[in-house]
């Protein structure tokens, strides 16, 4: 390649050059069912290569266990969502919720032993990898449970052994939290957000932390709020839609707008947030949200792989977003998040009564 230019060229622009072998990687894989030989096969290669290359060879075991069981419970809560309520049967509606809550229940597990501990993961993935990305997985395998949960309700299994039986399973699970949640046991618990019902207007301005973006304005007191872009999107207390009292949180337009409160927490316990949310539009690529993250004593962002992200999915409504999380080893701080993300200007969402809630 060089450049066109007459009298005036010259070797500036790069030249094809024979290319060289850089890196000397050999990645393989096999696929083949389980108990076909793929191990045995794969340790028949490595001895070969070991002879080979007179090196040694490091032999992973476990680092597919966990995006195994993400993809397993993603195609499960896929397949519970495409089901039509009623059509299939119970048995069949049951044993994929079971199946969906295993993935749920065992993916902190699997992070733990094939991400962190494993010596050959890169510290990308032990930072959290896509940590929006998971908090998505988890809110959809959630919500493909309790939709069907509810569904078998609606249709009158609540009589049924096996229903009762997976509820009985379902017991401790952040499933059966949101359960709980949504039926209103958990409302009398102590609000750990300060003014969570946004009626409070005295006093300060509400947490204002540091960084470029930050902006006060419609800062309620306990609140924090941020922008993408400064120039575009806005917050205020709207008292023309409340869920309680008078007052709610409005977004207006906006890339990621939010509204932000922080809660210390203590490592391992387990918390659940929640938050009324109307939104007047919702869609893949236009969302309204509540998401917890978490910060060390430092205050620095903390194990991305455990933050959380729940979605309004009735427009034009006040609905419940409902978000269980566990405190991880090293977190001081959690920070709820009420989001909008790509909202057009002038199109709006309000949230009301947001809460953070240590589960009894
Ligand atoms: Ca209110």
């Amino acid at each position: 390649m060089e450049p066109d230019s007459g009298a005036e060229r010259q070797d500036v622009v790069g030249k094809f050059t024979k290319a060289v072998s850089q890196q000397k990687f050999l990645k393989m894989a096999l696929y083949g069912a389980a108990g076909s030989g793929k191990t045995l096969t794969s340790l028949l290669f490595a001895e070969g290569l070991a002879a080979i290359s007179k090196k040694r060879i490091a032999y992973v075991d476990k680092g597919l266990e966990y995006p195994l069981n993400l993809i397993t419970g993603w195609l499960a809560a896929d397949r519970l969502e495409s089901l039509e309520p009623g059509s299939q049967s119970t048995a069949e509606v049951l044993r994929l919720v079971r199946q969906v809550n295993r993935c749920l229940e065992a993916a902190p597990r699997l992070w733990q032993r094939s991400i962190m501990e494993d010596r050959y993961s890169t510290d990308w993935y032990k930072a959290g990898g896509r940590p929006m990305i998971i908090g998505q997985w988890v809110s959809h395998c959630q919500n493909a449970s309790l939709t069907a949960v509810a569904d078998l309700a609606a249709s009158g299994a609540t009589t049924d052994q096996a229903y009762s039986d997976l509820l009985a399973e379902l017991k401790g699970t952040d499933v059966e939290t949101i359960l709980r949640v949504h039926r209103g046991e958990l409302d009398g618990e102590p609000n750990l957000l300060n003014n969570g019902s946004f009626e409070s207007t005295e006093g300060t301005e509400g947490e204002k932390p540091s960084g470029p973006g930050w902006t006060s304005e419609g800062t309620p007191p306990g609140w924090g709020t941020w922008k993408i872009d400064a120039g575009k999107g806005r917050l205020y207390l709207d008292a023309g839609k409340a869920h309680s009292g008078t007052l709610s949180a409005a977004l207006e337009g906006g890339d990621c707008t939010c509204y932000i409160a922080t809660v210390p927490v203590e490592a391992k316990k387990h918390y659940v947030a929640w938050a009324y949310a109307w939104a007047e539009k919702a869609s893949s690529d236009r969302k309204t949200t509540l998401e917890v993250r978490w910060q060390d004593e430092k205050g620095k962002w903390f194990n991305g792989g455990l933050n959380t992200s729940v979605e309004t999915r009735h427009p034009g409504r006040w609905e419940r977003l409902v978000s269980p999380v566990a405190a991880p080893e090293g977190a001081a701080r959690a920070v709820v998040l009420l989001v909008v993300y790509d909202m057009p200007e002038g199109e709006r969402a309000w949230f009301d009564d947001a809460a953070f809630v240590a589960v009894p």
